[in-house]
């Protein structure tokens, strides 16, 4: 306990001397106050939804600037239920039990490992101050002070603590962030802060240029929760599943469970690099080496951060809720109009009441249109700001000006050749067949050529390389 009283008042006593070296006030001003204020006005309906997720994923831009190691490196981000293994795989490819790992849930902090000559351990206190730590120090994050009778909840140093940073010789892949999460899911929902709900680990996981996530064996499927979580996650980030605990059952259970999840996630539409088996009792005895294979190619691909395009959906969104009002709008406009111009000339109360109904549409579309414009301005100084902070520290961040380049609508070729194919009447089931053969081809050549292809590739380019592949696919 002596210990845990000595962390505890290191991470609340803190005078401030490792504190952020750049200005921050300016960008928070504007998520603070600017954009909730111009962007709350008629906002589409899942505003709340879309500004948590910017909020938090502002939370991950301030982690690169907070522990400035992690700038360049491609993050590889652990997800999957409580439990699921994901700190004790980390361990085990790490060769040291660093990360604590347990039968209760037992990451209550998000931790960033990554690869340094010399052993460095740090967590980000509430401030957004920096805390140096022992190794030994960081099982001691996991506990608590003891459970309080009346509501079994226990207070934690994790409660105390945002993020986690460990650098170690043992972190093998001098290019990647490994980053394990706590698990999304808990055993028992009311005792557990909002801290480690949901919605953090989607954002955690989104912010992420590779996942992995972990299905326990003995499970002998993969969950509905878990296929939903994925299916929420970007479509574009490689996503790898683990069935984890192997040993935990018989070989020939393990060949039918792979099966069974390889056909789940295909069949309801989750696009997954490859499900392959682990265990952290016997790494030597499943699919290690083709793990390794995976995360080692990561470790080598160039990637762009995915801050910009994460942050451009609150944008994004917004723009698509009121370019559809204001078709709406104007469609009302124009059937008013057109049952004015021939209106009889008998009627003039229903003449009248029709006239200020279209004044009215005439109205919302300025108001819309003027939203929209404002829109723009705070996009652009958003990222005109964020650029600025990003430069200061070396984080890449395109220019203002090339913000609105970023594809909108990220395509997955299979989606392109879908539509194609049933546009042009090619949806029998032989060219089916051959089209999911060419899109998962096509797709395992792009995400080698380049991670983040569909970031940058418009909807055109997209399009056209599937009608080629069309053409290909009737020439046979
Ligand atoms: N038999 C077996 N047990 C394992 C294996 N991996 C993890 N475990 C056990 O499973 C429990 C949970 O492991 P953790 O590594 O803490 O799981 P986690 O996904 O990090 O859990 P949270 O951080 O709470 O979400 C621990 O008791 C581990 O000892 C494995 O490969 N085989
Ligand atoms: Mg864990």
């Amino acid at each position: 306990m002596s210990k845990q009283i000595n962390l505890l008042k290191r991470i609340i006593m803190t005078d401030g001397a490792d504190k952020l070296n750049v200005d921050l006030s300016g960008i928070e001003k504007i998520i603070t106050k600017k954009l909730p204020a111009e962007l709350g006005k008629n906002a589409p309906p899942n505003f709340p939804e879309l500004y948590f997720d910017f909020k938090q994923e502002y939370e991950r831009f301030k982690e690169f600037i907070l522990f400035e190691k992690l700038i360049g490196k491609n993050v590889v981000a652990l997800g999957g239920g409580f439990s699921s293994g994901k700190s004790s795989f980390l361990n085990s490819i790490l060769g040291q039990e660093i990360l604590p790992s347990d039968i209760d849930p037992s990451t209550s902090v998000p931790a960033y490992l990554i690869n340094s000559d010399e052993t460095e351990v740090c967590g980000i206190n509430a401030f957004e101050s920096r805390i140096s730590m022992s190794p030994e120090e960081v099982g001691l994050i996991a506990h608590g002070f003891g459970k309080d009778d009346e509501d079994g909840m226990e207070v934690t140093l994790g409660h105390l603590l945002y993020s986690l940073f460990i650098a170690s010789p043992n972190q093998p892949f001098k290019h990647l962030a490994l980053l394990d999460t706590p698990g999304y899911s808990k055993p028992d929902s009311e005792r557990y802060s909002a801290k480690t709900d949901e919605k953090i680990a989607r954002t955690q996981l989104n912010s992420a240029n590779f996942i992995l996530w972990f299905v326990p064996a003995e499970d002998g499927t993969i969950k509905n929760s878990d296929i939903n979580f994925l299916k929420s996650l970007n479509s574009e980030i490689p996503k790898l599943i683990i069935i984890n605990k192997a040993d935990k059952i018989l070989p020939d259970e393990l060949d039918e469970v792979i099966d069974k999840i390889r056909s789940t996630v295909q069949m309801k539409g989750v696009r997954v690099t490859d499900v392959l088996a682990y265990s952290s009792d016997e790494p030597d005895d499943y699919d290690r080496d083709k793990i390794l294979e995976h995360i080692r190619k990561w470790d080598n691909a160039v990637t762009e951060s995915r801050f910009a395009y994460n942050f451009k959906v609150l944008f994004t969104k917004c723009k698509e809720y009121y370019d559809s009002e204001i078709e709406e709008k104007q469609r009302l406009h124009n059937r008013l109009s057109h049952i004015l111009a021939d209106f009889p000339s008998d009627n003039s109360d229903a003449e009248d009441y029709l006239q200020s109904m279209d004044r009215e549409s005439v109205r919302n579309i300025a108001e819309l249109k003027e939203l929209k414009e404002n829109l723009h301005s705070i996009q652009n100084d958003f990222f005109t700001e964020i650029k600025h902070i990003a430069d200061a520290v070396s984080i890449e961040m395109p220019e203002p000006s090339e913000i609105d380049l970023i594809s909108d609508k990220i395509t997955d070729p299979k989606t392109v050749i879908e539509s194609y194919c049933s546009e042009n009447g090619l949806s029998d089931v032989k060219h089916k067949n051959l089209q999911r053969s060419f899109t998962e081809l096509l797709t395992e050549i792009l995400r080698d050529v380049k991670t983040t292809f569909y970031d940058v590739a418009s909807s055109k380019e997209t399009e056209e390389t599937a009608a080629l592949i069309i053409n290909i696919m009737e020439g046979i």
